[in-house]
């Protein structure tokens, strides 16, 4: 067995997760189709989650509210709350949060990645199941699992004679314990999620989606080739964005299977050596990045946008806005100090304003000193005020956002200063 299949990761991400929490606070939804808007009253709001039932007939996330009406008059629309003129996101996060709390249980190696996703390393209590296992693994143990370019039925049996038996029964194990994780996740929260079990972070979180909702999908190193055939680049992992775009007019392909076509010299003289290798080994589905333990997040921030005629306009709108950002992002600084001991050092204040017709972006990096809203609103003001300032004195702002980022690890102490809010 090579070293790039050795572990087994996992990655877990909720089926239609605002819906779930929705649905769990109200039971009368359950079975209906349903989907979660912004609080934004434009066309009956922009959709941000849609549960299956309403997938199935026709409405997606790109709707607006009405339009999904139209395809589906019997969907429940349900609207985020809204807090100071902004959504209120705090039961996703409560809801998140207890998600991660059951899936800690079962390793200490566990990545949270967004608001309802999180990586695992289960290597560790696979290898352990692996080494106590008396009898053959048995079809009974993966009742929801798919494995990508086989049956099953045909993956189980063949990990006990194939030439690439160690690593594939590392993931049919594999797919055993997230049987149980699952199970777990649902019988201690009510919400269902999916997964997908691999060798590495890139394919697990790739095989997570290839079947939803409520089942798992196995990604064996030999699934790879077939599946990369005609995936397009932006299926994995941060080849979603700018990067994979500029790579596929660059390198004039859509596909991974395209990719692989290219050798490591011929991508090393058009990327750096550490990107052109990363690329070189994800094209064979290769992926060394750790699970790094990560319970919290990096950063903490909030953001309004303001289209069209909404454009700020005025430094007293700006500073009305700031004082509303201020106040959640201190309400939730203090709250993450008093759970997670810890407190954040810088503030990045962006920014979007047109000018002659195009947006553009600012941001500016602070240091942050103080968690109180006024502070942060002032100093907030004092950037945005030098940084928008037109020759002739007006502006448009599109976009605002407070994001603190840099914690440290609270003295011994010290909490005892973070006034409580809430409870
Ligand atoms: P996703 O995991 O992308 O989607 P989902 O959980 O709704 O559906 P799926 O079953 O396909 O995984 O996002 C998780 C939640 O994050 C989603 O329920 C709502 C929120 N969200 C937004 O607020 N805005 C967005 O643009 C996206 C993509 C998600
Ligand atoms: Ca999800
Ligand atoms: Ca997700």
């Amino acid at each position: 067995m090579t070293s790039h299949t050795e572990r087994v990761i996992v990655l877990v991400d909720m089926d239609c997760f605002y819906c779930q929490v929705e649905e769990k606070l109200n039971p009368e939804l359950i079975g209906k189709p349903i989907a979660v808007v912004q609080y934004n009253a434009w066309r009956g709001g922009g959709i941000i989650a849609v549960n299956y039932p309403a997938r199935d007939r026709g409405v997606t996330r790109h709707m607006r509210g009405n339009e999904a009406k139209e395809k589906c008059p019997e969907i429940e629309l349900v609207r985020v709350p809204n807090v100071r003129g902004k959504a209120d996101l705090t039961k996703y996060r409560e809801a998140g949060k207890r998600v991660a709390e059951v899936l800690r249980t079962f390793t200490p190696l566990l990545q949270r990645a967004s608001v309802d996703e999180a990586y695992l390393d289960i290597t560790e209590a696979v290898n352990s199941k692996i080494s106590s296992m008396t009898d053959k693994l048995s079809l009974d143990l993966l009742p929801n699992t798919h494995v990508v370019g086989c049956e099953t039925r045909h993956f189980v049996h063949n990990v006990y004679n194939s030439y690439s038996e160690d690593c594939n029964l590392k993931l049919a194990i594999g797919g055993v314990i997230v049987e149980e994780i699952r199970a777990a996740v649902y019988d201690k929260t009510g919400y269902r999620c999916s997964a997908g079990i691999a060798h590495n972070k890139i394919l697990a979180k790739l095989a997570c989606g290839l079947h939803k909702p409520n089942k798992q999908t196995i990604l064996p190193q030999d699934g790879v080739p077939e599946l990369y055939q005609n995936l397009p680049l932006k299926k994995i992992r941060s080849l979603g964005g700018k990067f994979g775009n500029s790579l596929s007019t660059e390198l004039n392909i859509t596909n991974m299977g395209e990719l692989g076509r290219f050798s490591e010299q011929e991508l090393i003289r058009k990327y750096d050596e550490k990107t052109a290798s990363w690329l070189y080994n994800i094209a064979r589905g290769i992926d060394n990045e750790p699970v790094e333990v990560r319970l919290v997040s990096k950063s903490i921030g909030c953001c309004k946008k303001f289209p069209g005629r909404t454009a700020l306009k005025t430094m007293a709108d700006v500073n009305h806005w700031l004082s509303e950002l201020s106040t959640e992002i201190a309400e939730r600084l203090e709250q993450d100090q008093e759970e997670n001991n810890r407190r954040a050092k810088q503030l990045v204040i962006s920014f979007a304003q047109e000018i002659d017709r195009k947006d553009v972006h600012g941001s500016k990096t602070s240091t942050l000193n103080s968690y109180e809203a006024t502070r942060i609103a002032t100093d907030a003001y004092e950037v945005l005020r030098k940084l928008t300032q037109r020759p002739d004195g007006c502006f448009k702002l599109k976009f605002l956002g407070l994001s603190a980022g840099k914690f440290e690890e609270c003295k011994k102490g010290a909490v005892h200063l973070v006034k409580r809010n809430k409870i």
